[in-house]
């Protein structure tokens, strides 16, 4: 061999030596990218001990809170559970009813216009496993048809490697979504309980299968050394009907609970409704706005799917830490809107009220600076996707509408951006100190929410230029994105 060759082959050993070292360089860079369990608990109110309501239960989710930031004032940009879901999963605001990721699907199948991959495609593209059990999307399992089993129709195409919905007893995801104990499904909602205790464990509801199956996705995505996860789970209680074991249920015993604030169905024009997704329900003809003990008993059946929520959320948290996982996994828990419980004399979502609008958001990652603190700072859903594109190193993509909150986790003192909510008949925009609402017709309500009053004084006429300024904001967040 001449000298000449014998250093082509050298230079050749060398070049394969550098592409193979780079390679598992890259490789061992990105299986050290951080795991995403993201959590997602339905209708769950901002009422967990850690966020101050000392009468709940809650010590699960108060663990997560005590070693991550609990944002206090986190608002959903739509006050139901498919528009909401919306906002997280695609980062964008989007139509307001609960058909939003199927309207979405439908373009995607059309292939007319440009549609932005979703939060769990987004991830996947940047080399993560990404699997959803339960309801992570407004359908638990994200698929269509009668009994939300139909697998060729997708609510989030190209989205999920694995969207797993177990049912159990309740024979389909429609059934386990509104299910009793022991596979009671909602056949006429008139002949279902709205709230109801039964003496078993955790699996005599949806919620255990939920997690059981959560948990055997956890064990196996914790194995593979090469490609990080990102596991959403959705845990449907505290959701209509309010079913849970009775342990659950027995925890409020002797528990006061606090007065319900300005109960009275407010006087001029807002948001009010009926309360017609409760009283779909069997409630034995009694009216929680006129019968105090009823709505003391509303509140407490809640009260204790809030525990059993939060106590499948310990047995998620419990399998994480076991696994090992927990030392490079973010977790996020978040409620996908509030719920009035007797606030302004309604039993539910879907107005544009404070109650329906605040939900729980509680970030925790490996190494985060101000374990355990709480932030005033305002901020919504929208900003989900690109915090977690910031805290796991992927690029942020420009489609996302919201903001990163890296800087609030790391400076809670920040104090946020104005809030966007939106349904059928109104907008509204949420700022440190009001909130204003303009209906589609025109009509504004205008609150100060640092008065007594808070949203039952509407100050609308005392404040034209103030109103102008937030019609304004309003119009251009909305129009520029
Ligand atoms: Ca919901």
């Amino acid at each position: 061999m001449s000298i000449s060759n014998k250093k082509s082959l050298i230079i050749i050993f060398y070049m394969i030596v550098c592409i193979v070292t780079m390679l598992g360089c890259k490789k061992a860079k990105i299986a050290q990218k951080p795991n995403i369990l993201f959590l997602c608990i339905d209708d769950l109110r901002p009422e967990l001990k850690s966020f101050g309501a000392n009468y709940i239960s809650s010590p699960n989710i108060d663990m997560i809170a005590n070693g991550g930031i609990s944002f206090l004032n986190h608002f959903v940009n739509a006050p139901s559970c498919g528009p909401s879901r919306y906002t997280l999963l695609t980062g964008q605001y989007g139509p307001p009813n609960n058909n939003a990721l199927f309207l979405r699907a439908k373009k995607i199948r059309e292939g007319v216009e440009t549609i932005y991959p979703s939060l769990p495609e987004w991830f996947s593209a940047h080399g993560y496993t990404t699997v959803s059990v339960g309801k992570v999307s407004h359908h638990p399992g994200g698929r269509g048809g009668v009994d939300w089993n139909d697998s060729t129709i997708v609510e989030m195409p190209n989205g999920w490697d694995k969207h797993l919905m177990p049912v159990g007893e309740w024979k389909h995801p429609h059934g386990a979504m509104h299910g009793l104990a022991h596979g009671e499904i909602r056949s006429a909602k008139s002949r279902m309980d709205v709230f109801q205790t039964v003496e078993g464990n955790d699996d005599i509801y949806p919620d255990g299968a939920i997690t059981n199956e959560a948990i055997n996705q956890l064990r196996t995505l914790s194995n593979d050394t090469k490609k990080p996860f990102f596991l959403a789970v959705g845990i449907i209680k505290p959701h209509l009907p309010f079913g849970a074991p009775k342990s659950y249920y027995d925890r409020y015993k002797g528990v006061e609970l606090p007065e319900i604030n300005y109960p009275q169905k407010p006087e001029g024009k807002t948001t009010w409704h009926q309360s017609g997704e409760f009283s779909q329900y069997n409630s034995w003809g009694k009216n929680p706005n006129d019968n105090l003990a009823f709505a003391d008993e509303v509140r407490r059946h809640y009260a204790a799917c809030v525990s059993y929520a939060d106590a499948q959320v310990g047995k998620i948290m419990a399998e994480l830490k076991r696994t090992g996982a927990d030392k490079n996994t973010i977790v996020v828990l978040w409620g996908d809107h509030g719920w009035h419980l007797g606030e302004h004399a309604i039993w539910g979502k879907h107005s544009l009220f404070e109650e329906s609008l605040h939900s729980p958001l509680i970030i925790h990652y490996p190494g985060m600076k101000h374990e355990g603190s709480k932030t005033d700072a305002i901020v919504e859903t929208l900003d989900i996707f690109p915090t977690l594109c910031d805290l796991t190193g992927i690029e942020i993509p420009k489609f996302t509408q919201g903001v990163s909150l890296k800087t609030i986790l790391e400076n809670t003192n920040e104090i946020g951006h104005p809030a966007i909510a939106y349904q059928d008949n109104a907008k509204t925009i949420r700022t440190i100190t009001h909130r204003m609402t303009i209906h589609n017709d025109g009509f504004i309500e205008l609150y100060d929410q640092t008065t007594v009053e808070k949203e039952t004084k509407n100050i609308a006429d005392k404040y034209p230029e103030l109103v102008e300024e937030l019609k304004k904001e309003l119009k251009v967040k909305l129009e520029n994105n």
